[in-house]
């Protein structure tokens, strides 16, 4: 099976990171790729980056169709245009958040997320209450940390995400902390050993649901509201979208 991860932000490294982490957990046979769109915001830290970013996910769901991608996984925190890429696919689309989600609940009663700047956790929150997750989780926290600090060796992100996340071990009475960046994903060993909790990171839940709903045969229904768009002219420099 080929699974296609997609990093909605246009910084390839953390594109090649993510890919890395996912390849890393992937089953024997699990082809995996990563890719992000030619055009968006290097990073993703409001409402704004993240809409127009939802374009760059869909044109790479477009792109996978033509190449027999079998399973996609949107690989940014707040699971950019998830609802529209299942709409493209009958295949399986799967957000990094909604994935970690999932697997916290298995595992703790309670969790806490850890992101990266304040001002995106109520993107987080949104996320919970739609996903019906609300409930689980005790508190989205932020690291105060720009998403390229994560690509800067020297910024020490890190050290940063480590202490917010020892401040959710020692004062939200949880189980498990979701990691709340697609580019964090290289960091959940570290991060587990320092914080001595279970660490759920997004990227590689999402790889492990995918292979999972692929083995299963499980894809996107098409009945229903994630049907495919019905067929209209778009016009201006979205036509190419139209059918
Ligand atoms: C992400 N931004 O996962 C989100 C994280 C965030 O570029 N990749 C980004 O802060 O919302």
């Amino acid at each position: 099976m080929h699974i296609r991860l997609i990093n909605p932000n246009t910084t390839a490294s953390m594109t090649e990171k993510i890919g890395a982490a996912g390849l890393k957990v992937a089953a024997a046979g699990t082809v995996v790729s990563a890719t992000n769109p030619d055009a968006g915001p290097v990073s993703i830290e409001s409402h704004f980056d993240e809409a127009i970013s939802a374009v760059g996910v869909l044109e790479e769901i477009r792109r996978g169709e033509q190449e027999g991608v079998d399973a996609y996984v949107i690989a940014c925190f707040g699971d950019p245009g998830l609802l529209a890429a299942r709409e493209l696919t009958a295949a399986p689309v799967i957000g990094i958040a909604e994935a970690a989600f999932h697997l916290a609940t298995l595992i703790s009663t309670r969790f806490s997320v850890v992101t990266t700047l304040g001002r995106t956790c109520i993107i987080a929150e949104h996320l919970l209450q739609s996903y019906g997750f609300a409930h689980h989780c005790r508190k989205v926290r932020a690291a105060e940390i720009p998403v390229l600090d994560l690509e800067d060796d020297g910024a020490c992100a890190l050290g940063r995400i480590v202490d917010e996340c020892r401040r959710a071990r020692d004062e939200d009475g949880v189980g498990s902390i979701v990691l709340g960046c697609g580019g964090m994903a290289d960091l959940t060993d570290e991060i587990r050993e320092a914080v001595g909790l279970p660490i759920v990171e997004g990227v590689t839940a999402a790889v492990k649901l995918a292979e999972s709903l692929v083995s299963l045969r499980l894809g996107t229904s098409k009945h229903g509201d994630l049907a495919f768009p019905r067929s209209k002219p778009f016009t201006g420099r979205f036509a190419y979208l139209g059918n």
